[in-house]
């Protein structure tokens, strides 16, 4: 349940949602389920960010579904939802009634989920459009009756009469940009997460386990009020710097070696995503910090850069010209590779592979087009990086980054971000 975020976020939302929609429309909104990890036990669920988004409800096997009525000017909201029984209580234990779905969400009608198919029947006639996401989650199909996305495929035909519309368009139109409330949840992720970073500082030494560093890392998000690693922790020594999603997190951290730890705090189902990447002795060797400095560089360059108007395109174009000129500098690239490189494959991608920005959100890589003009309120992941398998090592540095009318404000400018000031506090 969300602790930040309040019911009138949700419902307003959804009044957001109204205006974008057709006269005579339904909106179905379908939680996420619960995925089968082994046997008979399910992963850790995750509610899915759409119906999260529209009504802070937090279970599977939940439905939303909107009525907007443009004949009676009335809007019709419901919630579905799994009825307690006996067995669930004993297993699983409480399971909302309707008042708290009232109170979580503004929803005024909530039925259990077995009158869903009846009550989509009564109102069906009344509407000429079906809003719900043609894509949604891939979901697995181990739920003790039908699957909700079995259920979104059967709705889908019995009213093929119906003008279907995917909601991914409208909804992630509105995901894209936050707001206050929002945006105050991630600088909280964001918060704990650096509060994180600081302390581990003090923990790295040659001989800890990646692992031992996750479990630290652990410890102090949940013990800060975090739900849950917005995605898998990124915990990297040595050479595999530049594995760039490597999560396997099991070697020994060793003198000498680089740990590049990129990783945030889930925060109301809201992202954090920071990198840093710390010398395991608490010192830099004279090359590390050359190339250290090269990347940081270049992020204060192009972290000027996240402005209304520029797009996450451009800005990969921006930052590949900086980063290339540092490759330059370090000696990585001569003049001649750049005359006779493939525009299509430039030669900096030798030694940055991925792009320096996504937006974020309720999702980690959150909904928005890559070629739209930023606009206020949009928050995006600011990653520079350079990944030298030869040399044994890679650095990443990554922040969170809020669009606005003026500035860009950085989310993570508390977080240390300068080597000398990592080696202080490594050594203090
Ligand atoms: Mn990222």
């Amino acid at each position: 349940m969300a602790t930040f975020l309040k019911k009138d976020f949700f419902s307003n939302n959804r009044k957001k949602l109204y205006n974008l929609l057709e006269p005579d429309s339904i909106v179905i909104l379908f939680s996420a389920d619960s995925y089968p990890r082994s046997g008979n036990q399910f992963f850790k669920f995750r509610q899915n960010s759409d119906i999260y988004y529209f009504s802070g409800l937090d279970q599977e096997e939940t439905i939303v579904l909107l009525h907007k009525d443009t004949k009676s000017e009335t809007i019709n909201e419901y919630a579905f939802i799994t009825e307690p029984d006996e067995e669930i209580l004993v297993w699983t234990g409480h399971k909302y009634t309707k008042e708290e779905v009232r109170n979580i969400s503004g929803i005024e009608n909530t039925e259990y989920l077995d009158a869903f198919q009846k009550s989509i029947k009564q109102i069906i006639n009344q509407a000429d459009n079906i809003y719900y996401s043609f894509c949604g989650n891939i979901r697995a199909g181990n739920l003790k009756n039908l699957s909700l996305e079995n259920l979104k495929i059967l709705i889908s035909q019995e009213y093929k009469n119906k003008n279907q519309i995917d909601l991914d368009i409208y909804s992630h139109s509105l995901r894209v940009a936050k707001e206050k409330h929002e945006i105050q949840t991630i600088q909280r992720a964001c918060n704990i997460t650096g509060e994180c970073f600081s302390e581990i500082l003090k923990y790295v030494r040659p001989g800890v386990y990646e692992y031992q560093v996750e479990a630290e890392i652990t410890r102090k998000l949940l013990s800060l009020g975090a739900q849950d690693f917005a995605y898998l922790p990124i915990i990297v020594s040595g050479r595999d710097n530049c594995v760039l999603h490597y999560t396997t997190n099991r070697k020994v951290c060793n003198d000498g070696d680089l740990l590049l730890l990129d990783f945030g705090s889930e925060l109301d189902y809201y992202a954090s995503d920071v990198s840093r990447t710390i010398p395991v002795s608490g010192k830099y060797t004279k090359r590390q910090k050359e190339v250290y400095n090269s990347v940081l560089k270049v992020m204060k360059q192009i972290k000027q850069k996240f402005v209304t108007g520029n797009s996450i395109v451009n800005l990969n174009k921006e930052c590949g010209e900086l980063i290339q000129n540092e490759l330059l500098q370090l000696g990585l690239l001569k003049e001649q590779d750049i005359k006779k490189q493939n525009p299509e494959k430039p030669a900096y991608k030798k030694y940055f592979m991925h792009g320096v920005s996504h937006y974020m959100g309720l999702d980690i890589h959150d909904v928005g087009n890559r070629n739209a003009p930023l606009i206020p309120g949009m928050i995006l992941s600011c990653e520079p990086g350079i990944y030298i398998p030869e040399e044994g090592f890679g650095i990443r540095i990554e922040n969170d980054i809020l669009i606005t009318e003026n500035s860009p404000v950085d989310l993570c400018k508390d977080i240390p971000i300068e080597a000398d000031e990592i080696e202080e506090i490594m050594n203090s």
